[in-house]
């Protein structure tokens, strides 16, 4: 680390992120899954919005080889763990392919094979980028040093309730200081400052739309159903029961039909008999 700080030309920028809804939507995922033994802290979640902001700002997951940047198509992403013997940064491979869940269990097994001196080398070895996260300790900001050959790193600290103005009144909101350090040779200050700007937005806004594509555990049809509803509503099909695929949905299913009456005209008068003159 002290080769990094030294040899790196480090710009921090901060910024927070409003984690109202998604910290909601943490409890309740933690609630709906206490049975699988698996805790979702905010790192699960961290991980998998990095992503997406490495794939908005690829520059971020690169590499300096001599002159050459060598930008990467995977998303291997470290998270730095304290433990007994020292600071280890443990490598969740493919987190693009994984689900907040799997991020979620692997994280777990990795910090506590870390804390009990356990790691593989291999585990530690091959990532883009690396959080690190210092929120379930304390502190209001810091700037991580970036861990080479990476060339950034984002930084966490303790979330805490503020005053927001939202246009009309203050309104408590649940706010997660973010710093990111860029290498700068690599990363301009305008790029630096998009990326942890994308980055927060999309903390604010990702609890929303894991919502619908929650994942169902108990009744997995059901869900299913309701989902397809949603998509329904918000596609304008919900008159197009076919485009929805086999499985039927109980608001867009057309109603039974019911048994029609007799028509009129089926019966029939006996024509007039002709009178006898
Ligand atoms: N704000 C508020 N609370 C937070 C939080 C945040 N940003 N991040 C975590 N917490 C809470 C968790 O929800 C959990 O709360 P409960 O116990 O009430 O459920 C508690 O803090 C402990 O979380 P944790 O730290 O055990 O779990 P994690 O997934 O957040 O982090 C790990 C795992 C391995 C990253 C962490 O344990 C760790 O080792 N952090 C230190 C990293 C470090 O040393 N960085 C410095 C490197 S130099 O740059």
């Amino acid at each position: 680390l002290a080769r990094n700080w030294a040899m790196i030309p480090h710009v921090t920028q901060f910024d927070e992120a409003d984690i109202t809804a998604l910290e909601a939507h943490r409890v309740k995922l933690n609630q709906q899954n206490e049975k699988l033994g698996i805790k979702v802290t905010i790192l699960a979640f961290l991980i998998k919005a990095v992503v997406d902001t490495l794939k908005k700002y690829p520059e971020a997951n690169s590499s300096l080889d001599g002159d050459n940047l060598v930008v990467k198509h995977y998303y291997h992403i470290g998270f730095a763990a304290d433990t007994p013997n020292g600071l280890v940064v443990p490598v969740i491979r493919d987190a693009d392919r994984k689900s907040v869940l799997e991020i979620a269990r692997e994280a777990a097994e990795l910090a506590k094979k870390a804390r009990e001196g356990k790691l593989s080398p291999a585990e530690m070895q091959g990532g883009c980028f690396t959080i690190s996260s210092l929120g379930g300790i304390g502190g209001t900001k810091f700037t991580p040093i970036i861990n080479a050959p990476e060339v950034a790193i984002l930084g966490v600290s303790r979330s805490e309730i503020r005053p927001m103005w939202n246009g009309k009144a203050f309104a408590p909101r649940l706010m997660l200081p973010l710093s990111l350090s860029y290498d700068h040779r690599v990363v301009d200050g305008a790029a630096g400052a998009r990326f942890v700007t994308y980055l927060s937005q999309l903390l604010s806004e990702m609890a929303p739309a894991m919502k619908v594509a929650a994942p169902a555990r108990k009744k997995p049809q059901t869900r299913l159903i309701k989902w397809q509803d949603e998509r329904a509503k918000r596609v304008g099909l919900q008159n197009r029961p076919a485009a929805l695929g086999s499985i039927p949905s109980p608001k867009v299913a057309a109603p039974a039909r019911k048994k029609k009456p007799a028509r009129k005209s089926a019966v029939r008068k006996p024509a007039k008999k002709p009178k006898k003159r």
